[in-house]
Formats: structure tokens, C-alpha cells, sequence
């Protein structure tokens, strides 16, 4: 087996969110499989995809598992840049088995895609053995506090082992488990971006310890969100570029930092920034198979 670091290397060159230079040549295909969520971030509004990993503003279909399998091989005939397939919403995805289903299901077909996956953290040390199973080389935790208290203004509640909890509880239990999760995430070997929703006034004095934290644990990259001021943070301002520049830097030291995310959609595919639409491509992809198998 490849020691961790070489394996990273490998996986790193094609992916093009961990890897700046490769996000022009290489694809993701993003599959919205995951419609629960098990916590209620403050900034989002539930019927829209999965604010941490992915833009709020477009509701996603819900794949059933057949059809997300379906859509990787019609697409990955399509377009050969495709690197990686990710499951990051519109819920969490360690909220609905059905991700670990799909991702064996892609993993056992195509064994040559980087399977990716990103998380709010909450699950992620009950379920990371079932995701080491499940094939998943890369993992986005997205952790918005180190205390608590601070935990407390960015989550309304949460929903664990089967009971609902608030306020500190809630938060206590929330930020434990990130942080234990994304430990035993980089010990499993895994390649970890941390995400981080940068919101002025409420969290954003804790955005310096975040990085310090999981650079010293030894996460990979750091990537930095502007809040979308939307739901119970609708009158928060959205950080702008400068103030978003500012707090990179300051985080640099600790953590190597992505500057080139897209904020996708929780069924984006295709390389950044490109937003193809999948339903499309798929019926693209379709109708060119028709008219090839009728020509010949
Ligand atoms: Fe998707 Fe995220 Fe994997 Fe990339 S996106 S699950 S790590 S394959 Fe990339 Fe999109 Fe930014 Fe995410 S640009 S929102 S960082
Ligand atoms: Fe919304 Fe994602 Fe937070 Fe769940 S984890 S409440 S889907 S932003």
C-alpha cells in the first residue's frame, strides 16, 4: 500500500479542489444523494443545497442511488476530465445511508475516480470507519468555531443518536465531535479540507484558531467561505474580498489556503466554475449515443 503521503500526491494531482493547477484540467462531478441533515446552521435555509460545501440559491433533484450511478457513467464518457465524484449535500451526507451505498456502488464500478465527500462534522466520528469502507480518499470538514460558546451563535440544534439537542448542549457535543472527527479522519490517512464560513461579528475572531487547530492535527488546506447572508444571518454583511484576502493571510502560517473555490452546487459538474448542468449533460450524452448507434 502507498504510505499516506505518496497516496495524497497521487489523489492531489487530479483533484481540483485541493490542488490549485489542476482545476482547470480536471472535473468533479458533485451527486445529490443526501437530502437530511442533522444540524441547523444558522445561515441556511434548508430547502436549498448545503450552504457549507455547496451555494445556497438552487434547489437540487434528489438522486435515487440507481440514478447517481447512472449519471457518473454517462458522464464520465462524455467528459474524460472527470477526477472526482463528491457527494456534499443538498443535506449532510453522513446523514443518509444512502451515500455510503452509492459510493461502494461507484467505487466497486469505477475504481479510477477519486471518491470525495464533505461533512459538517456532527457523524463523523460514528460513521468514518463506514466511509474508509466506502472508498473515500478526500473529506471536507466544515468547522465554524473552536468553543462552544462561539459554536453556539453559528448552530440552532442539533439531531444526534437520536435526540434532538439546543443551545450549548448542542453546541458542546457539535464541536467535540468535529474536532475528534477530523483528528481520526487525518490519522486514518485521509485528505482533509477544512471548511470554514467566514461570518463577521459572530465567529469570525475564532477563524485564526480554527486554522491553527487543524494545522497542527494536520489537515491539508483550509478553505475560507464568505458568509451568504441568508436565514437567521440575513442582516449579517458579506465578508468582501478584502476582508476574505485579510483573513487568509492570516491564516497562511498555519494552513495552506484554497483561494479558488466555486461554491458549488450540491450537483455541479464538470471542471470549477464551468457549472455545467448534469440533467443536460446526461441527455446530451444520451442523445449522442443514440445518433451514434443509428449512424452505424
Ligand atoms: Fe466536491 Fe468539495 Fe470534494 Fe471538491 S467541491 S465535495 S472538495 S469535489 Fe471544491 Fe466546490 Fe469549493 Fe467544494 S470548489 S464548493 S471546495
Ligand atoms: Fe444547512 Fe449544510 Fe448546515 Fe445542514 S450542514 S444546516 S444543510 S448548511
Amino acid at each position: 500500500m502507498d504510505k499516506p503521503t505518496n497516496a495524497h500526491a497521487k489523489i492531489i494531482k487530479t483533484h481540483p479542489c485541493f490542488n490549485e493547477n489542476a482545476h482547470h484540467l480536471f472535473g468533479r462531478i458533485h451527486l445529490a444523494v443526501a437530502p437530511a441533515c442533522n444540524i441547523q446552521c444558522r445561515y441556511c435555509i434548508r430547502k436549498y443545497d448545503c450552504a457549507n460545501e455547496s451555494r445556497p440559491g438552487i434547489t437540487s433533484t434528489v438522486l435515487a442511488p440507481w440514478e447517481a450511478l447512472d449519471r457518473v457513467g454517462s458522464m464520465i464518457e462524455r467528459n474524460d476530465r472527470i477526477s472526482v465524484i463528491g457527494i456534499a449535500g443538498p443535506g449532510d451526507p453522513l446523514a443518509n445511508e444512502t451515500t455510503f451505498d452509492v459510493l461502494k456502488s461507484i467505487n466497486r464500478q469505477f475504481p479510477e475516480l477519486t471518491l470525495c465527500l464533505s461533512t459538517n462534522g456532527l457523524a463523523l466520528p460514528d460513521r468514518l470507519e463506514d466511509l474508509m469502507k466506502s472508498g473515500v480518499k478526500s473529506l471536507t470538514v466544515t468547522i465554524n468555531a473552536v468553543t462552544p460558546e462561539t459554536a453556539e451563535k453559528v448552530y440552532a440544534w442539533i439531531h444526534y443518536r437520536g435526540k434532538r439537542y439546543t443551545g450549548k448542549q448542542a453546541a458542546e457535543i457539535l464541536v467535540r465531535n468535529q474536532w475528534r472527527g477530523l483528528e481520526h479522519a487525518i490519522d486514518a490517512g485521509l485528505l482533509v479540507k477544512v471548511n470554514s464560513v467566514l461570518i463577521p461579528g459572530v465567529n469570525s475572531h475564532e477563524t485564526k484558531l480554527i486554522a491553527e487547530r487543524a494545522g497542527a492535527l494536520g489537515a491539508d488546506i483550509m478553505n475560507i467561505l464568505p458568509l451568504i447572508p441568508q436565514a437567521e444571518f440575513a442582516h449579517v454583511k458579506r465578508p468582501n474580498h478584502q476582508a476574505l484576502t485579510m483573513m487568509r493571510e492570516q491564516c497562511r502560517p498555519s494552513m495552506p489556503q484554497m483561494t479558488h473555490c466555486r461554491q458549488c452546487r450540491a450537483d455541479a459538474c464538470g471542471t470549477l466554475g464551468e457549472d455545467k448542468d448534469m440533467e443536460s449533460e446526461v441527455l446530451m450524452a444520451r442523445i449522442g449515443e443514440e445518433y451514434g448507434e443509428s449512424v452505424m
